[in-house]
């Protein structure tokens, strides 16, 4: 077997995987369609006021169809809670329907301080449960007018299937229209391409060996 045939096999296999590669790391923005959210059990004594009327969910808080998506303040679209406490808040769980790497949270904060949310406490964990992260981050104001989303780097682990978020006012209000995340799909590789790749490599060195 000649070397130029090794070399050529070796160049496939990278080219394969440097398309893999490339395939896995397009964004996605993850909202309703592919994570869920719920009301977490950490959630301080308080009211939601009418955020719950006329049927809606949570589910309105991951309901911006783009990270540059604008939404209006109205009953149908936003969250109220108040705190009956200070230092209590509001505990959002979301779970995605896989593994990612988060880059950037995209968040619709209320536009004036006598309502917004002052600070959120991240906490990320893997496919496992285990925590892997935390951080907290200070939203600015919404915009006035249409809400547009502020877009916050988030220097979040790796491998993230789930995020908690604590959602404090420091005069117990919490009230804000949406939370997304801009992510790549975690690159773990499948078991089948890996060994695939790996029997690849055998292959290639093997002819190789045997040429010298
Ligand atoms: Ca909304
Ligand atoms: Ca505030």
């Amino acid at each position: 077997m000649n070397r130029t045939l090794s070399l050529s096999v070796l160049s496939s296999l990278l080219s394969a995987t440097a398309v893999v590669a490339s395939a896995a790391a397009a964004p996605v923005y993850l909202n309703q369609d592919n994570m869920t959210v719920v009301v977490g059990p950490g959630t301080s004594s308080g009211t939601f006021h009418n955020t719950f009327n006329s049927g809606a969910t949570i589910t309105k808080v991951i309901d911006a169809p783009s990270a540059d998506a604008e939404e209006f303040h109205d009953q149908s679209t936003h969250i109220w809670f108040t705190a009956d406490d200070v230092g209590g808040g509001l505990e959002l769980v979301f779970e995605f329907d896989a593994s990612y790497d988060i880059d950037t949270l995209h968040f619709w904060n209320y536009t004036s301080e006598g309502y917004d949310v002052d600070n959120v406490d991240f906490f990320f964990f893997n496919a496992g449960g285990a925590q892997v992260g935390a951080l907290s981050v200070q939203p600015d104001l919404g915009s006035s007018g249409g809400i547009e989303a502020q877009d916050i780097a988030l220097a979040a682990p790796l491998n993230v299937k789930s995020v908690t978020a604590f959602l404090t006012g420091s005069n117990r209000e919490v009230d804000f229209q949406n939370i997304g995340f801009s992510a790549e799909l975690s690159q773990v590789p499948s078991p089948a391409a890996s060994g695939l790749l790996l029997a690849g490599l055998i292959t290639a060195t093997g002819r190789r060996r045997s040429r010298g």
